[in-house]
């Protein structure tokens, strides 16, 4: 082998070890079991969603980031995921009392609000759905905790059911939280109720520490 292909070769290995392992759109078998880890099926029979399943079409599909921030911006789907990617098991508690272990892949919020620079007044992220829906979280906690945007679940695509194109994956607040369909993320510097904080649920939300 010629030193000049062996030095390509060596680019093509180092470039691949280098990359966040495999892209999770390609995956397309479900992951039920994550480092040792039992993780809860993608499919569900039930949907407690305000008005049910919603269609979002990928090609047509902006995420807006506007209200307080240095510059407001419209990001295509494929946008967003080019930002760099993480992967967590978190447990989604409802204020019902079930809960919910998954395998999540997405994007920190953090990078995302650094593309718009939210302002100094900024200290609300509200979170917006295609359904109507919305529910708002502190800034402080949002990039405290580094929550992330998921786009994937135990390995596959969210689905009009899961909430493609994105899941907020609230990491210790109750499920109401977790905004499904995400279409919009404005910053405010003032409190925002929700769908179900309006009708009477804590904004605080925060969810039981574990599942036993
Ligand atoms: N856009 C949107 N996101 C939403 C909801 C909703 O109605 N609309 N319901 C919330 C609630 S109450 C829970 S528990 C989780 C999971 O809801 P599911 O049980 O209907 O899947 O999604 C949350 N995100
Ligand atoms: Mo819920």
């Amino acid at each position: 082998m010629g030193l000049r292909l062996a030095a390509v070769l060596l680019g093509l290995i180092l470039a691949a070890g280098s990359a966040p392992g495999p892209a999770p759109a390609e995956e397309t078998v479900e992951i039920r079991d994550y480092q040792g880890q039992k993780l809860d099926p993608f499919d569900r029979k039930y949907d407690n969603s305000i008005k049910g399943p919603q269609k979002i079409d990928p090609q047509a599909y902006r995420l807006k980031l506007d209200g307080l921030v240095a510059e407001s911006l419209e990001l295509k789907y494929d946008q967003v995921l080019a930002l760099p990617r993480v992967r967590k098991v978190v447990i989604m508690h409802c204020v019902e009392g079930w809960s919910e272990r998954l395998l999540f892949d997405g994007v920190r919020l953090k990078d995302l609000l650094d593309l718009a620079r939210p302002r100094p007044e900024a200290k609300v992220v509200i979170f917006w759905a295609q359904d109507g829906y919305s529910s708002a979280l502190p800034l402080d906690y949002v990039l405290g905790r580094d929550l992330m945007l998921a786009s994937h679940v135990n390995g596959l695509q969210l689905d009009e059911r899961r909430g493609f194109p994105f899941w907020l994956v609230a990491e210790d607040k109750l499920g109401y939280k977790w905004v499904r369909w995400v279409t919009r993320i404005q910053l405010s510097d003032k409190p925002h109720l929700g769908f179900w904080e309006k009708r009477g649920y804590s904004d605080q939300a925060d969810a039981p520490q574990s599942r036993p």
